[in-house]
């Protein structure tokens, strides 16, 4: 169990939101060394959604990280124990490292809150059920020519981003200030900060998927994607999702300017976030 774990946790990710917590802490002039529980609990949650995001039951994929997915290298009863022992060990994480009871207590909210019915497990029921709709669509539809669903629009997806990507990010957040004591103000820009950083990073994350679907189906059968996927670049076009990412992180970066000097790292992943390619 414990290797099947380290696998999942200790994957090469890129530690997006682990770096969050701990940016978010120097910003508001707090300690990192006291931000790093908090930081490893969110990476254990992410690490948790997605070993179970990979099950056969859900997304059904076969690679993460670069490394063939928990339930295939193990297998599948592992993949959902991992999953479940990873979100224990987080809230364990948080409670045994955060040294002040209050702050360990809102820290613990705040992830419980950001991993729940409400955000990230309910973000990712409604993108299974929006999933499963078009697919029934489409079958019913068959000889029409319109390739998209009736109910899926910019404000559904965005709905579903802000649960299922958005909410880890603001939780990073605000966690770190949560450490830190930061004040009030502080904590609304952080909360500014991570909705368009959020919401920049899931635009950013489509245009990579469709424009690698887009290259691996042109190779393949000289055709377009599937424009009705429910995807920014799908919905908006390339180049009006392109605009979004930019306007977004330039956002992201405003807010970031509040902390003066002490935010530079905040500024930086902003582009980081619009110029990753992977
Ligand atoms: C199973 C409750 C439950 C939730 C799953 C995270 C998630 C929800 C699904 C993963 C599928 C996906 C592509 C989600 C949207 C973007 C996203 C969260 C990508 C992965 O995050 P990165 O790029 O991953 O930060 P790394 O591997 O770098 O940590």
């Amino acid at each position: 169990m414990g290797d099947a774990m380290r696998y999942a946790l200790l994957a090469p990710g890129k530690r997006l939101r682990p770096a969050l917590v701990l940016m978010a802490c120097e910003a508001c002039g707090g300690k990192i060394e006291d931000a790093l529980p908090a930081a490893v609990a969110v990476e254990m949650i992410h690490a948790y959604s997605l070993v179970h995001d990979d099950l056969p039951a859900m997304d059904d994929d076969d690679l993460r990280r670069g490394r063939p997915t928990v339930h295939i290298q193990f297998d599948e009863a592992t993949a959902i124990l991992v999953g479940d022992a990873l979100q224990a060990e987080a809230f364990r994480h948080l409670s045994e490292g955060i040294p002040d009871p209050s702050r360990a207590i809102a820290a613990i909210r705040v992830l419980a809150s950001a991993a729940g019915a409400c955000h990230l497990v309910g973000g990712q029921s409604d993108d299974l059920s929006a999933e499963r709709d078009q697919a029934a669509w489409v079958e019913a539809n068959q000889n029409s020519s319109a390739a998209v669903a009736p109910l899926r629009t910019v404000e559904h997806l965005e709905s579903i981003h802000r649960r299922k990507t958005g909410a880890l990010f603001s939780a990073s957040l605000a966690m770190g200030a949560i450490v830190a004591a930061a004040d009030e103000k502080s904590k609304t820009v952080l909360s500014d900060y991570a909705a368009d950083l959020g919401l920049a990073f899931q635009v950013v994350d489509d245009l990579l998927d469709f424009t690698a679907d887009e290259q691996e189906l042109g190779k393949r059968t000289g055709k377009d994607v599937d424009r009705g996927k429910l995807t920014y670049p799908g919905l908006l076009g390339i180049e009006v999702a392109r605009e979004k990412a930019k306007q977004l992180v330039s956002s992201a970066r405003q807010h970031a300017t509040y902390f003066g000097e002490a935010g530079w790292r905040l500024t930086r992943l902003a582009d980081f976030v619009y110029e990753r390619t992977q």
